[in-house]
């Protein structure tokens, strides 16, 4: 088999990247390892931010979401016995979010692959990316029982934190940088009507967050210990906890029904630099992880295909190789604002099983600065609503 890019990874920044060179007349075939339904059935990311709305828009990916996603302007913070605020991006930037979930944008993705009937193989196991210093990259895999070679002009390592493509990367051209949190988010979906606002509560029996995915689909999480497992949270349970961390005004309005999914998500800040080794560029969660406090993940994928596919389509239009030579250093700009903004987020609004009385007044006194500040609000507003696109 032959292809220019070789995208290693159907998530969405496989998924989208294959999509958006389609659009810049650019052949590519993706490399799943896991089944459609697999893939589809996955609950993560809920909040876009307007650049990611703005691609999605751009790329043809926009009807449905557009339809069933729920704007909002900001984010809502509470914490025990304050009264909360709104940090609105749109007052301070014009900028909007909208709640649309990942499982839907992974939809519309295959949807739009069907559609240009694009060679998306999934279930392709043993992946290998191969030669990717050389002018002559290929892929092996294996796919309905027999070795397949793909041979290509470039790799994309789009493929998660867990996938083959940076672990191809000699450890002496790869810088990693890690920090683990102690503790996790459990999560739940249910079919229920949301809190109108994206609203983050610190509370001393630790954080919660109240989200959406429609106005009769809420997402809510809330911090526990590393070491919990899911058959400990009953639904009643989860509800009571989360109940107990919002003040009691808003917890009487949030609405309890039957869980539909269930999960627990450690939380880590990672980055791996640079993006790129030789023909190999890596996309997303392969070269970054954020904890999911300011939302920032599925965002980071999306900016990082933008990056990408701009730059490889120079190539392919007028053979100017400038862009994908500034790609890592352009998307680790963007990635490491989200990063620190997302590590920011954790310290402010979780309980560390660690904290001093210190720590404890510092956060407080933080969260009574955000509070009492237009300036403070401002700048969180910008750093939440993510920095915009360089230009070419
Ligand atoms: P993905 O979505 O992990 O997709 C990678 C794809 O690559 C496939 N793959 C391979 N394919 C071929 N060969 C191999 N060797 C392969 N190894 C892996 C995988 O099957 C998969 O289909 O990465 P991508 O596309 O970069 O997208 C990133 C986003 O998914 C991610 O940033 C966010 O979902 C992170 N995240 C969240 N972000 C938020 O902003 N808000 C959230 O609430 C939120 N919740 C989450 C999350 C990530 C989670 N994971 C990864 C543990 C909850 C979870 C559970
Ligand atoms: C979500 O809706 O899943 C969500 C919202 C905000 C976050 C993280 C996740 O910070």
């Amino acid at each position: 088999m032959k292809t220019s890019v070789a995208i290693i990874g159907g998530g969405p920044a496989g998924l989208l990247l294959s999509e958006m060179l389609h659009r810049q007349g650019v052949d590519s075939v993706v490399l799943e390892a896991r089944s459609r339904d697999y893939v589809l059935a996955r609950i993560r990311a809920g909040v876009l931010e307007q650049t990611t709305v703005d691609v999605l828009r751009e790329n043809g990916l926009g009807e449905r979401m557009d339809a069933q996603g729920h704007p909002h302007d900001g984010m809502r913070i509470v914490w025990a016995g304050r009264s909360s605020y709104f940090i609105n991006c749109y007052e301070h930037l014009g900028k909007r979010f909208m709640a649309y979930g990942q499982t839907q944008i992974q939809e519309d993705l295959f949807a739009a692959a069907d559609r240009r009937q694009a060679r998306v193989l999934t279930e392709a196991t043993d992946v290998r990316p191969m030669d990717v210093a050389s002018d002559k990259p290929y892929v092996l895999f294996r796919h309905n029982g027999v070795d397949e070679r793909l041979d290509c002009d470039y790799i994309a390592g789009c493929d998660g934190f867990h996938g083959v493509s940076r672990k191809t990367i000699p450890p002496t051209h790869l810088q990693e940088f890690e920090k683990a949190y102690p503790f996790g988010w459990l999560g739940i979906l249910s079919r229920t009507a949301p809190l109108p606002d994206v609203t983050y509560a610190n509370h001393p029996r630790g954080f919660a967050l109240a989200s959406m995915r429609s106005s009769n689909l809420s997402r809510y999480y809330v911090q526990v210990p590393l070491d919990d497992k899911i058959e400990d949270w009953s639904d009643d349970r989860f509800w009571s906890e989360l109940t107990a961390r919002f003040p009691p005004k808003m917890a009487a309005r949030i609405q309890t029904g039957p869980s539909i999914e269930k999960s627990i998500a450690p939380l880590r800040s990672f980055v791996a630099e640079p993006m790129r080794h030789g023909r190999l560029f890596l996309c997303g969660d392969a070269a970054h992880i954020v904890p999911p406090t300011g939302a920032k993940g599925l965002n980071l994928a999306v900016s990082d295909v933008f990056y990408l596919s701009r730059a490889l389509a120079a190539v392919y239009r007028d053979g100017s190789e400038r862009l994908i030579d500034s790609y890592s250093a352009m998307a680790l700009r963007r990635v490491w604002s989200s990063v620190r903004t997302s590590w920011y987020l954790t310290n402010l609004l979780h309980r560390f099983p660690t904290a001093t009385e210190f720590d404890q007044r510092a956060q407080e006194a933080e969260l009574d600065y955000l509070n009492g500040s237009a300036h403070a609000q401002a700048s969180l507003a910008e750093q939440y609503a993510g920095m915009p696109f360089e230009p070419a």
